[in-house]
This record gives structure tokens, sequence and C-alpha cells, in this order.
């Protein structure tokens, strides 16, 4: 039997004495388009943060980067382009000579952010790509113009400190000397703050983490019954990490078909679901460090919750 890394982590994840799943799962289209909701939750403030860093500083986020002539923007896990179009506006309106290169696992989110650039800034010069980030960045190291990697809306606080390190070293080594990357990062702040960004009263966050059942259910032929579980999270303020979790309401026994597994869950059992973690500047200067960046710049939004940080390799 050949298993996708689908397969393999679920069998991994919910055989494991603490059950976990990846967040990377969340992101089939549904969830991407559940993901959407959570951006235009304003309980969620990550999204208005960054856009208005990039509505209000785009100016001095491409003086900055001192490209003399065309470059590319590579943008990883573009999702709905929302926020990246200020940046891309502000570039076409003063006639800017650049390719944007948008890249996602989701074929729906690209189609979607594709047909709504070309409605809405027709001379863009795009060249939309789905799939892995490194084989795309690979090739765009072959590329003769020098590049700006987008990597943004706190993306690596889903990683865990040593992941996001090696990932963070995966990207510098597929960029040229030079090139720039600006990457999003959400500051620790009042801890209600970020509690109420994730543990939303409109229950959008559940059904993003829901979705991950459904998605055992449609793919592995699983029989998970939605209404019997439910999802938990905590902001650990001392270290900035939020943990999100599928709570079983139920001793239950859930059949995985494809996988010929049987998961047993004991009453209030968990599955541990995702890392969001909040950042200090101090921590964001030491990962620059890390994985052998230059930190050029910190751009803030007005409350100070999240950063844009410019790196140079
Ligand atoms: C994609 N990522 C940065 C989001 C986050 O804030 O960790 C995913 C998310 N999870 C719950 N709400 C949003």
């Amino acid at each position: 039997m050949m298993l996708d890394a689908f397969a393999q982590d679920v069998i991994k994840g919910l055989t494991a004495e603490n059950k976990f799943l990846s967040s990377k799962y969340f992101y089939d289209d549904n969830g991407s388009r559940i993901f959407q909701e959570i951006m235009n939750m304003p309980d969620y403030y990550l999204t208005d943060a960054e856009f208005e860093i990039l509505s209000l500083q785009s100016g001095k986020i491409i003086d900055a980067l001192k490209f003399s002539g065309p470059f590319n923007i590579v943008e990883l896990g573009a999702g709905d382009g929302f926020k990246t179009f200020k940046l891309l506006e502000y570039l076409v309106t003063k006639e800017i000579d650049f390719y944007y290169v948008p890249i996602d696992i989701s074929q729906e989110a690209i189609d979607v952010l594709n047909k709504n650039l070309k409605d809405r800034l027709p001379s863009l010069k795009i060249k939309p790509k789905v799939g892995d980030y490194f084989e795309i960045l690979k090739d765009n190291r072959k590329s003769k113009y020098p590049s700006l990697l987008l990597f943004l809306g706190s993306n690596i606080g889903n990683y865990p400190d040593q992941k996001s390190n090696e990932l963070l070293n995966l990207l510098n080594k597929n960029m040229k000397s030079g090139d720039k990357l600006l990457i999003g990062f959400d500051l620790k702040k009042n801890p209600i703050t970020i509690h109420n960004a994730y543990f939303d009263k409109y229950g959008i966050t559940k059904r993003f983490n829901l979705n991950l059942l459904l998605r055992m259910n449609k793919e592995l032929g699983a029989d998970f019954k939605i209404d019997d579980f439910d999802f938990y999270c905590h902001y650990n303020p001392l270290t900035g990490d939020v943990k999100s979790y599928i709570v079983s309401l139920r001793k239950q026994i859930v059949n995985i078909e494809a996988l010929k597994i049987k998961v047993d869950f004991e009453y209030n059992e968990l599955i541990w679901t995702e890392l969001s973690r909040k950042f200090a500047i101090k921590d964001i200067n030491d990962m620059a460090i890390q994985s052998n960046f230059k930190l050029n710049h910190n751009f803030l939004d007005c409350k100070h919750y999240f950063t844009d940080s410019l790196w140079e390799k």
C-alpha cells in the first residue's frame, strides 16, 4: 500500500501517546476558504496590522530594497493576496519593473488570486505557481534578476523553534546574495488580545480545526462524527505560544478505512493541531542571525502588534 504524506502523518500522529496532527493539513480548498474567513474577522488583528504596514509603508519598504533594476517578488503561501495587493498596487502605480510570482499549495487559492489581480491590476506581470516552495525557489535562483521573497502573515510562527530555523536556513540557501526576505512576525502583546484572535466567539477557528476531521473522512475514508469533537486553544504569555487542540467529547473509536486502523479516543482526549508563536523584537534579531541573514529594518504597524521584518542575504 503506497501512502501519501498526509496518510503517513495521520498514522504517526493519531497512534502517538499524545495525539497530534500538523496544521499544514488545514489548507485543503475548504480549509483555505475558512482561513479567508478568519482573516476577515476583526478579532484576528494580524491581517489588519499587516495590511496597515503594507498600505502605509510600501514606499519605504521598496526604497529599503535598494534594487537598481527589474526584480522578482516571490510570495510563499500567497493565499488570496489581499495584503500584498497594496504593495503590488504601489509598484504598478510607480511603473516599477518587476515580476510577481505567487506560490501556494491550493490551486483554488491561486486561481482566485490570479483572476482578481488580472481584473484589478491589468498591467501586472504575474507568474503564479502551485506547489512546493523549495522546488520553485530553486528555479528562481536561476533568474538573472534579484528577488524579494515574501513570507507574510506570521506563517513562520506555525513552525517550532528548530523547524523554523531549518526553514529559514533553507530559504537562505535558495536565495542569491543581495536578495531580500520580507517576513511577518506577530509580536507579543496583551494576552487577552491574542486569546480573542484564536478562541473566536464565532466558532470560525473551531471549524478551521475540525475541517481536519472532515478531510480525513473525505480523503482517508474515516468516520469521525464532527459533533463529537470540540476545539480548545490556549496562549501562554511566558513562552509566546498559542497551542490549539481538537477535544474528543466522548470515549469513542474512529475507523480510518484507507489506513486500516482504528483510533481510540478517551473522554476529553486531545489532538494537538497547531502552534502559533508570538515573538519579541529580540527573538527576531536572533532568528535572523541564526539563519545567516542581516536584519535591515522592522516595519511595524501603529499599535506595534506586528512587524514585517526586512532581511538581506
Ligand atoms: C497561517 N497562520 C499564520 C495562522 C496563525 O495565526 O497561526 C493560522 C491560524 N490559525 C488559527 N487562526 C489562524
